[in-house]
């Protein structure tokens, strides 16, 4: 049976240009997708925008745009920014597209024909921002003395006609999934606070599902004076992304999807709301939901209203999409929140990449060009210091792989730098250079097992910085068809040419003033 893998981000709203924390969500999906790739699965990996809605509608009307040219520019920007992030997702999907249109009806009427809609009135707080329904007691008051939602966004007081979804059904029953599953929510303080919101006295209440008071929607099925809340449409793409309804077409052996990985303000919605309307619906609930921090800058949050809105084509023009890559899952724990800072971007990118990786692979393979025929040079008998180095680069492999499946991926990466640390410190202390004079031997198998390193530590980080190790494994002599995890089993073979080298990281130097 073929090892499958179905990996998504959420859906961008297209209200405004990307920024650096859309750009995250998808980068640290590639990583994870790009790993299974290496390891033989076949991946299916989704992004897209998420079109619908009062905010997407309002923002159109402040361009002056019709809706539908407004969401085609500007989804057209985020598909880019994949592009610009190498990020290499399966497919991109729209929610104006039919297919969509298609997919949520046919969710839609489901859950009806299940019993599990009815017509009601909503009368309540709603935030446009947040696209949010929030109970009284959600609210705090501002220093204006205004009622807000505690992520800052206002809220109005709505009273209209509306579908709901029987959710408060499924209160226990998520309960008891979610407590036979321990991996389906991550990180665990995240599982924690959404089973401590399913515990709550209040318990779990119907969802307002449907809208009135704009167009800027699906039409709810039977009946056009409604559209669909925009989450129960965004959150089916997941669905039309692989064919629903049809499910005997040749994507949907994809559901149940592997991972939803979502930052921490819309947790809730994947691992309460989608969760009940699969039950609902009848259909398999997604293995796993990861939802990941925040990012500040220079310790502010990111705001229009603060002009602090990081751009991540800009940082990549500047530093380059890997060394971006690289910071920003090598900078913070992934599941808390980080702090973005020029300063800390350039030290990582000077001493990680340019001086402990570019420096270990400059030197090695330099010595190589002059002293060893730039060849791969013949292995020996080991020494105990050459068994240490090999047990830490053999163990790399699964360790980097445990905690990517984990996602955690700052894990992965300080494996991998304490390896090349080791590997630094090893090339000082069996000094090769000394060893040409007297021992040319040694000299040839201590540079094999530092190539023998190199290898595997490029192999292993080409879903992070896939440009870059691209090169470095061409330096290092592997083929371009050998580069999955299961080559690593065939040692190069002696004799192999090797091109000459070039460093790959380059050191930042600030342009002067
Ligand atoms: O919520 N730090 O879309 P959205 C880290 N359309 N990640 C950030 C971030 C930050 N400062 N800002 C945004 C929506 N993100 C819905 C989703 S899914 C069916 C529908 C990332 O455009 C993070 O992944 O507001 C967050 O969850 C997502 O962008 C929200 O994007």
């Amino acid at each position: 049976m073929s090892k499958h893998f179905y990996l998504t981000t959420p859906i961008f709203y297209v209200n405004g240009a990307p920024h650096i924390g859309h750009a995250y969500t998808m980068i640290a999906a590639d990583v994870l997708a790009r790993w299974k790739r290496l390891d033989g699965y076949e991946v299916f990996f989704l992004t897209g925008t998420d079109e619908h809605g009062q905010k997407v509608e309002k923002a159109a009307a402040d361009a002056g745009k019709a809706p539908q040219l407004f969401t085609d520019e500007v989804s057209a920007v985020f598909a880019d920014i994949a592009r610009q992030m190498n990020i290499s997702n399966d497919a991109f999907i729209r929610t104006t597209e039919d297919r969509h249109k298609r997919a949520s009806k046919a969710l839609w009427e489901k859950l009806q024909a299940g019993g599990h809609i009815y017509l009601g009135g909503y009368e309540g707080w709603y935030s446009v921002r947040d696209e949010s329904f929030y109970d009284e007691a959600e609210l705090i008051v501002n220093a204006n003395g205004e009622k807000i939602a505690t992520t800052g966004a206002p809220v109005e007081y709505v009273t209209e006609p509306s579908y709901f979804f029987r959710m408060s059904a499924f209160g226990q029953k998520l309960i008891d999934y979610i407590e036979a599953n321990p991996d389906f929510i991550g990180p665990k303080e995240r599982r924690n606070e959404v089973l401590g919101f399913l515990k709550s006295p209040e318990g779990l209440k119907d969802l307002s599902i449907s809208r009135t008071s704009f167009r800027w929607g699906v039409p709810v099925p039977g009946d056009d004076a409604h559209v669909m809340y925009v989450w129960i449409d965004a959150l089916t793409n997941y669905l039309t992304a692989i064919g629903y309804p049809d499910t005997d077409g040749p994507l949907w052996k994809f559901w149940p999807a592997d991972l939803h990985l979502v930052g921490k303000d819309i947790l809730r919605f994947h691992a309460v709301i989608w969760p009940a309307l699969l039950m609902a619906a009848e259909l398999p609930l997604p293995k796993r939901v990861f939802a990941h921090g925040w990012w500040t800058i220079e310790g502010e949050k990111m705001s229009k209203s603060i002009g602090n809105v990081i751009d991540p084509r800009e940082l990549a023009e500047t530093f380059g999409v890997d060394p971006l890559r690289f910071f920003l899952l090598r900078e913070t724990t992934f599941g808390s929140d980080g702090d973005y800072s020029r300063a800390s971007l350039i030290r990582r990118m000077n001493v990680e990449l340019a001086n402990d990786l570019g420096n270990l692979a400059q030197r090695t393979l330099s010595f190589i060009a002059k002293n060893a025929g730039a060849v791969m040079p013949s292995r020996g008998a080991e020494t105990p210091e050459d068994q240490a180095l090999a047990s830490l680069r053999d163990a790399l492999i699964k360790h980097v792989g445990d905690a990517i499946s984990r996602q955690a991926f700052h894990e992965a990466l300080e494996s991998v730098w304490v390896t090349i640390r080791a590997g630094n410190a090893y090339i000082d202390q069996q000094a090769p250079w000394t060893l040409r004079k007297t021992d040319m031997v040694r000299m040839e198998a201590v540079l094999a097992n530092l190539l023998d390193l190199l290898r595997v530590v490029a192999s292993v980080l080409q879903p992070f910085m896939p440009d870059s190790m691209s090169k470095m494994l061409d330096q290092l002599g592997v083929a371009a068809n050998a580069r999955q995890l299961a080559d690593l089993a065939t040692p190069i073979a002696t004799g192999t040419p090797l091109p000459a080298p070039a460093g790959v990281f380059p050191r930042f130097v600030e342009p002067e003033a």
